[in-house]
């Protein structure tokens, strides 16, 4: 009788105790959906992953994040206002198509702006870095921390480009971002804007005749497969995001805040370990499939053919003069 009693008043009290912990968690816990445009194994997908087991252990289970990788939400300037908007939380993006978004994110798309990835790295990490956060922050995305994606360089299935001359005439891929497209025409080329996913087969099928990225997405994709010759013009280092939705970064308490942060950084300094080794690993891969591959120690005459993008777009957005000079004054 006792014990009958007993349980019945537990059960009441765990009834009570029970819905007061699912209001908190409906008010606090937050499941975060996040997009990712790699494959399995790539070094940004490793690390989102890494990230989202971090955020789970250091919020203690608050927030979770659960990543689709493979791009499969959809294509990447559609994820990004998607994160904008708070359909989807957080993301792991390329600053190229966050840009035409946030003139400040978009200096970095501008050619041979940075002159190697440590001049990058000095910049993103220092004041450049905090007002392209800050730009990005308008626009209701929060950078909680920066992944590397290497130098992108020219390839395409007809020749080696040597010279900008070498460019005229060929219809060239790039990420939706005028400044590329001005790139290429600077060049006397086609530009071609178009997601990742469609560049395979339009290479294949000769709808383009090149593209341009670095080695790990070179390869990753197969790209190498159909378009075999790789010149090393080097002319864009743009970096990467791990970028949250601001209301839902904002809705957090400070503790959970600060372990989100925390998490994002971590997963960065493994993707920038895992970054070296791929972009090894995908050169040499290539180059034993039989890829055609040519350095051009002087990019002089690149620089110098893709100069009139930087001359155009600071004319038309004369206010983001001095963040370019901070950039190039970062030593
Ligand atoms: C890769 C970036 C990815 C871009 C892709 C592209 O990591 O975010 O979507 O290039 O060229 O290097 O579209």
């Amino acid at each position: 009788m006792f014990i009958k009693k007993l349980k019945l008043t537990r059960s009441v009290t765990l009834t009570a105790a029970a819905i007061a912990v699912s209001m908190t968690s409906a008010a606090t816990a937050a499941e975060w959906k996040g997009w990712n445009i790699h494959k399995p194994g790539y070094p940004n997908t490793v690390a989102m992953d890494k990230f989202a087991d971090l955020v789970k252990a250091k919020t203690n289970g608050n927030v979770t994040v659960k990543m689709f990788h493979s791009g499969v939400l959809g294509s990447q300037p559609d994820a990004i206002e998607q994160v904008r908007i708070g359909g989807l939380a957080i993301g792991n993006f390329n600053l190229g198509p966050i840009g035409p978004m946030a003139a400040e994110a978009n200096v970095v798309s501008l050619p041979f702006i940075f002159k190697d990835m440590g001049h990058m790295h000095r910049a993103l990490d220092g004041a450049a870095g905090d007002k392209i956060s800050a730009g990005m922050e308008k626009i209701g995305l929060i950078a909680l921390a920066w992944y590397d994606s290497g130098a992108r360089s020219f390839y395409n299935s007809k020749k080696p480009i040597m010279t900008p001359a070498d460019v005229t005439g060929l219809k060239v891929r790039v990420m939706n971002n005028e400044l590329y497209s001005g790139m290429i025409s600077a060049l006397g080329g086609n530009p071609s804007p178009m997601a990742f996913s469609e560049v395979y087969q339009s290479l294949k099928t000769g709808v383009v005749d090149g593209a341009e990225n670095n080695w790990p997405s070179y390869e990753s994709t197969g790209h190498f497969e159909v378009a075999g010759y790789y010149s090393l013009s080097q002319h864009l280092i743009i970096p990467e995001c791990v970028c949250v939705n601001a209301k839902a970064f904002n809705g957090l308490s400070a503790a959970d805040q600060t372990a989100v942060k925390e998490a994002a950084r971590e997963s960065a300094v493994l993707q920038r370990e895992l970054w070296e080794k791929r972009a090894v690993a995908s050169r040499e891969k290539v180059m034993k499939a039989g890829v055609k591959f040519n350095d051009i120690p002087n990019k002089a005459a690149f620089m110098a053919a893709m100069a009139p993008v930087h001359t155009k777009y600071l004319a038309a957005n004369p206010d983001l003069v001095p963040l370019v000079n901070l950039i190039k004054n970062t030593k």
